[in-house]
């Protein structure tokens, strides 16, 4: 049976990960942080499946000794603070969590288990301001948050420490992915929970900041797919994981409002300049291409598709909470 170790699990892509390693025959054991209430709502289901321990991306010595005392197969390092605009208000944690915490793991890797194979989870963001599209592995980064400026270091201290110390340690450039589970901080989460909100009558209106952004939507449970897959192949290699159709916020929001039989979404969506980044990245599309080639890997869920599940999860969540009460 291999071991994996997950940082990040109780996030969304944490979540499917961990079902997706269960499903294979994995010991999942997955890294949290210590709080003062139950944050672990996303993976509620799988508490007596996964082995849980505790440890920081900010500590040093816990990852070391979870490194150590897991003795993991496969590590696969998906905690970071990965709220863009989070980023510009709290750059310097932002960079310690997303930028050195994966040196911090890659250490440990290195001094305790330098057999076990490492997977970073580099994003899209990292092309910002695109110098090409659609963007490839090969494709300049010019990132435009602290948030994309902390994953470019991610992703080349990645690169340098495979050549450096020889080790399987290869960095998933996933373009954004999205689902039932999505912080509804984000856009997408955002605008279904919002639907949901105002079917059911309990508010009216959805505050939004820039609607022409574009973006490469595809869906979690399908990206993490590609993260094992790129941990099981002969050689370590980076990969661009998308799936070559680009929309934008505002083709999200109208098909969203359609699904729920709401009509044009022109009546509810407000303009708030609150919600508009100090740099913005305005077209994201990847190509995919090689990930196809060598990990035969294929996005199954289509943009309207994805929209469709996240709009009927969040209108029966509200319904249910609405019937409780
Ligand atoms: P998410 O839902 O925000 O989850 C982030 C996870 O990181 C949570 O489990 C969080 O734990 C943990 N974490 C944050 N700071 C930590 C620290 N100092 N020590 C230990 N754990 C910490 O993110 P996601 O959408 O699942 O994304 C997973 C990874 O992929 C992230 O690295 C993200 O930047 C990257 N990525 C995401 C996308 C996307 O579209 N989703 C695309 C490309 C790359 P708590 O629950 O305790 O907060
Ligand atoms: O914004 C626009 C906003 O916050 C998408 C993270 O997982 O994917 C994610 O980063 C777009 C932006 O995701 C609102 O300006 C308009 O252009 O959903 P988001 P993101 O910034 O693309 C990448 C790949 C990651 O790696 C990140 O970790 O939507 N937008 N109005 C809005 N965005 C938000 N959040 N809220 C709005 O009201």
């Amino acid at each position: 049976m291999k071991t994996a170790l997950v940082t990040g699990i109780t996030g969304q892509d944490g979540s499917f990960l961990a079902e997706l390693l269960l499903r294979e025959g994995y010991r999942v054991v997955g890294m949290t942080r210590r709080t003062s209430t139950d944050v672990h709502e996303r993976i509620a289901h799988l508490v007596d499946d996964v082995e849980f321990v505790s440890g920081d991306l900010l500590d040093q010595m816990s990852v070391a000794s979870i490194v150590d005392e897991v003795a993991p197969d496969e590590v696969y390092n998906l905690a970071a603070q990965s709220f863009v605009p989070a980023s510009w208000r709290q750059p310097v944690l932002t960079g310690e969590f997303t930028a050195l915490g994966v040196t911090r793991v890659l250490e440990a890797i290195r001094a305790v288990r330098p057999s076990a194979r490492f997977y970073q989870a580099s994003s899209s963001e990292m092309f910002g301001k695109v110098v090409e599209v659609p963007q490839t592995e090969t494709t300049a980064f010019y990132p435009r948050s602290p948030y994309g400026v902390a994953k470019v270091y991610g992703h080349w201290i990645t690169v340098n420490y495979r050549e450096s110390y020889d080790l399987f340690a290869v960095s998933g450039i996933l373009f954004n992915h999205e689902s039932q589970r999505r912080g509804k901080e984000f856009v997408t989460r955002k605008i279904s929970d919002g639907v949901a909100r105002i079917k059911h009558g309990l508010t009216g209106t959805l505050a939004l900041g820039n609607l022409d952004a574009k973006r490469d939507w595809g869906f979690a449970g399908d990206y993490v797919r590609a993260m094992w897959l790129m941990l099981q192949r002969e050689t370590p290699e980076d990969y661009v994981i998308a799936t070559g159709r680009t929309h934008s916020v505002r083709d999200f929001v109208r098909i969203a409002f359609e699904t729920a039989g709401l009509g044009s979404y022109e009546r509810y969506v407000t303009l708030d300049p609150r919600f508009v980044r100090p740099a913005e990245v305005d077209l994201l599309v990847g190509d995919a291409s090689k990930a196809r080639r060598e990990l035969g890997w294929e996005p199954e869920v289509s943009f309207e598709e994805l929209v469709e599940l996240m709009v009927r999860a969040d209108c029966d969540r509200v319904a249910a909470e609405l019937a409780r009460v």
